[in-house]
């Protein structure tokens, strides 16, 4: 009797042999230094900025909060134009800021803002960009900045997906006037939870690290209404962990990237996100896939299905930002203004991919979507003695 297996879901966090992380333990139990910038976290700061190639990094306890704080740190007020393709927390950081998001619409091959979308949407209130590198895709950063420029704009990436991407050569993160990314459990790189921005001098540096702890400055002086935004040694252990192997996870997620590619091309009803010409500009965050019209069932309807068979993807993004109930009310939430967004929200799937995902398990999540649209796989199903 075969046994069911067990069920897969859209990202499985990766994590190194425990083994390896005990010492790390031990030196934190040695030391009771757990947090407020301890040894860890000051190496792990300077690890990752000499991994990602970029110069000034704060680390958060997560994105959210850290986008919350970049808003601060550059004062920002008003309206931020911004996607309404993204995590919900994207537009939340801009609430919670009291600043009004301005949703225009998204390209329909990248998935990011579109820039030709965004001089229509400039008021005289509006203080900012907030574009997403969407699934870790590049945003249009040169005809960003060109419009930053031209209406004296700052420009904050929500790079939470953006871990190890390049663009022209060098780091993604290095565009705007600052990025901020994901270490959440379910991001190419995780410390459990965690988060952090990318600054682009040493003052800015300064000023979001005094932002994260209160707004201390010292043992008695307090310059801004900070916030608790640190990361603990804990986390920072496990990050400097993980960094070791971090290039081997996005190796791997490239491969498993490559085989869904040859699986599922040329299967009706089925489109695929067009990769990047640069492979640096892909870090297989996600693995997106489109059901057309002529899928022989809708998007809904092949989710649940994958579900049913234990394959759980994810309608990453929907409903769109926009939709939701704190949201809906804006001028520029209407779904009228928003048709790219719209469309790809209601066909889009991302299929499951994470390091330790097996071919086997690729094939199958394949296999599924190929028989529903009816050319199922023709490769023989390995014997097994
Ligand atoms: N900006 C963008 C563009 C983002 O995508 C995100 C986060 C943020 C900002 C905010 O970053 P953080 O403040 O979180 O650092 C997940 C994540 O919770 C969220 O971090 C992420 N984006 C978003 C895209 O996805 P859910 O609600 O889909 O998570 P959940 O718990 O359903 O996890 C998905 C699957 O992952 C589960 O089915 C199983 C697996 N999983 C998950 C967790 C948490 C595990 O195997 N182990 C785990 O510990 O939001």
């Amino acid at each position: 009797m075969s046994q069911a297996k067990p069920p897969i879901y859209v990202t499985q966090p990766d994590l190194p042999p425990l083994e390896e992380f005990l010492p790390y333990l031990r030196k934190i139990w040695d030391s009771r230094v757990l947090t407020n910038g301890g040894p860890f976290h000051q190496q792990l700061e300077a690890e990752l900025a000499s991994y990602l190639g970029v110069k000034h990094i704060s680390l958060f306890t997560n994105a959210t909060i850290a986008l919350v704080t970049a808003l601060q740190s550059l004062r920002i007020t008003g309206e931020v134009i911004t996607t309404p393709y993204s995590f919900v927390a994207t537009a939340h950081s801009l609430l919670w800021n009291g600043i009004k998001p301005v949703f225009v619409d998204i390209d329909p091959e990248t998935f990011n803002m579109d820039p030709a979308r965004i001089e229509a949407a400039i008021t005289p209130q509006t203080t900012a960009i907030m574009p997403l590198h969407c699934y870790g895709r590049p945003c249009d950063v040169e005809a960003i900045q060109r419009i930053a420029d031209d209406y004296n704009l700052k420009v904050i990436y929500d790079a939470a997906h953006a871990f190890g991407v390049q663009h022209e050569g060098q780091s993604v993160l290095c565009h705007g006037d600052l990025s901020v990314l994901s270490f959440h459990a379910t991001k190419v790189f995780n410390t459990f939870e965690g988060g952090a921005i990318i600054s682009p001098d040493a003052r800015t540096k300064q000023h979001i690290d005094h932002l994260k702890n209160f707004g201390f400055v010292n043992e008695t002086t307090v310059v801004a209404t900070g916030i608790n935004g640190k990361m603990s040694e804990f986390n920072a252990a496990l990050g400097l962990l993980q960094l070791k192997h971090v290039d081997q996870a996005i190796s791997r997620r490239g491969a498993i990237a490559r085989l869904y590619r040859e699986l599922l091309s040329g299967v009706r009803g089925i489109s695929l996100p067009v990769p990047p010409a640069d492979p640096a500009s892909a870090n297989d965050a996600y693995f997106p896939i489109l059901v057309e019209a002529d899928f022989p069932v809708s998007r809904d309807a092949l989710y649940q299905q994958m579900k049913e068979e234990g394959l759980n993807g994810r309608r990453y993004f929907h409903p769109l930002i926009s939709e939701f109930p704190m949201y809906r009310g804006l001028p520029s939430a209407s779904n009228a203004l928003l048709p790219v967004a719209k469309s790809v929200s209601s066909r889009v799937i991302c299929l499951p991919i994470y390091p330790s995902l097996s071919d086997e398990d690729v094939r199958r999540v394949a296999g599924l979507i190929r028989q529903t649209a009816g050319q199922a796989l023709t490769q023989p199903e390995p014997v097994h003695p």
